[in-house]
């Protein structure tokens, strides 16, 4: 059944009307783009009765990814979580490492999880992403460390973040996990810090179903990931280091593989989808798409809303107008990681120094894409934001 139209407050499913949607429009549908070629690499797997533990094909994705983003190392792992808590224990952080709040928590717990204190910096409200003078502030003696994270795959401040971790003699990484395809200075996100960290998760603009991976310049600290990957394996009963299991199977290498062959594609259907949404979105008051920098690449897969003042709905009776219409939009990343446990208790004040990232927190949502996503949903979303966001509607 086609979707309906929503031309007035009475055709809104929180008012009763039916939701416009039959089947629910998912932030985060996965892009399975190239079917036929996985299921004949899957076969290929299934063939060689070679399943996982640095197989042919891990071995080839993680070849044709180092390729990809002009990187010398990548290290494919089972999810960007381990990818990051691999990054963090290979670089020796320890004590407190400065992240933003305003991102996955798994940014933070990858920290927590191994001891380390997260201390969370403000944002700059307008690129989401950290603010240099916001993390001078939160060195303290026992900060080791910097995670940068790309968030929205928009650039952190990479060369600003690198003459602090300098000028303080810190480690640097980024959380790359939503910057797969993007460029800073017209270079592939990949190649900042001392490593940078991707997540491959379903949900991702490209995915090996679950997966992740540190991509590095440093031989060295590719070396140790790799056997740290690997329980500190060296060949056959030979454990030179301590480790964990972080393997990428062969059933995911092979997702990858098949996707990567794609990638182009998902990129301009975002692309696309995030102008229409754009345009749609333009006229109405106090509501506003985040941009991206067209000197940049980026694999537009966030669809990033921020509802402000001026608009006469609040942003979660927008979200919930839109799940009535079987329209999931998220509020990633509210309320922000200082919010959620164990930092919310472990740090009861930690908003005093978090001001724009309790401003972004409360204004965003973001917007279903990707390459399922019908052409005829932008209309939908924007006529409901008119309806919602107009008081006189
Ligand atoms: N750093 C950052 C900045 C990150 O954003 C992430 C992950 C990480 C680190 C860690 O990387 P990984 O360890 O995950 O590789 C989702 C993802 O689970 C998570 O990977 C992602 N960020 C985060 C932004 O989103 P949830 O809790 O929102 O997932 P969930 O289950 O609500 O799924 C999102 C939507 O996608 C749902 O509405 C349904 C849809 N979906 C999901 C899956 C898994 C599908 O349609 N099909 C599927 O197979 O965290």
């Amino acid at each position: 059944m086609p979707p309906r139209t929503i031309r007035s407050k009475a055709d809104l499913a929180i008012n009763g009307a039916v939701p416009a949607f039959t089947e629910p429009l998912h932030v985060g549908r996965p892009n399975i783009v190239n079917r036929e070629g996985f299921l004949q690499r899957v076969g290929q797997v299934l063939d060689s009765q070679w399943l996982t533990n640095n197989g042919p094909v891990v071995q080839e994705f993680e070849r044709r990814i180092a390729a990809y983003l002009g990187v010398k190392h990548c290290v494919a792992m089972c999810n960007g979580t381990i990818a990051l808590e691999i990054a963090i224990r290979a670089l020796g952080m320890e004590g407190e490492v400065i992240v933003p709040s305003w991102t996955f928590v798994a940014t933070a717990h990858s920290l927590y999880w191994q001891g380390i204190t997260p201390v969370f910096a403000d944002i700059d409200p307008a690129s989401h992403n950290l603010d240099p003078d916001a993390v001078r502030r939160m060195i303290t003696p026992r900060t080791t460390g910097i995670i940068g994270v790309h968030l929205w795959g928009r650039a952190a401040p990479v060369d600003e973040l690198q003459a602090i971790a300098d000028e303080h003699g810190l480690k640097l990484m980024f959380d790359a996990a939503h910057a797969f395809g993007s460029t800073y200075k017209g270079k592939s996100i990949g190649r900042f810090g001392a490593c940078e960290v991707l997540s491959f998760h379903a949900t991702k603009a490209f995915n090996t179903m679950e997966g992740g991976a540190v991509v590095t310049n440093d031989d060295a600290l590719a070396e140790k990931m790799r056997l740290m990957r690997n329980f500190g394996f060296k060949g056959y009963d030979n454990v030179i280091h301590p480790g964990t299991n972080g393997k990428m199977i062969e059933v995911c290498a092979a997702m990858g593989l098949a996707n990567l062959d794609s990638f182009d594609e998902v990129i301009a259907v975002n692309r696309r989808n995030h102008a229409a949404y754009k345009q749609a979105l333009a006229d109405i008051p106090g509501i506003s798409v985040l941009d991206y920098d067209p000197a940049e690449r980026n694999s537009h897969h966030y669809v990033v809303v921020e509802v402000g003042d001026d608009c006469a709905a609040s942003r979660d009776d927008l979200i919930a107008a839109l799940h009535a219409e079987n329209i999931l939009a998220r509020k990633y990343f509210w309320p922000g990681c200082h919010m959620m446990q164990p930092y919310r208790d472990l740090f009861p004040h930690a908003g005093l120094m978090l001001p724009h990232t309790r401003e972004v927190a409360d204004r965003v949502v973001v917007l279903p894409t990707g390459i399922t996503f019908p052409d005829s949903a932008v209309e939908i979303i924007a006529a409901l934001c008119r309806i919602m966001g107009n008081d006189n509607a």
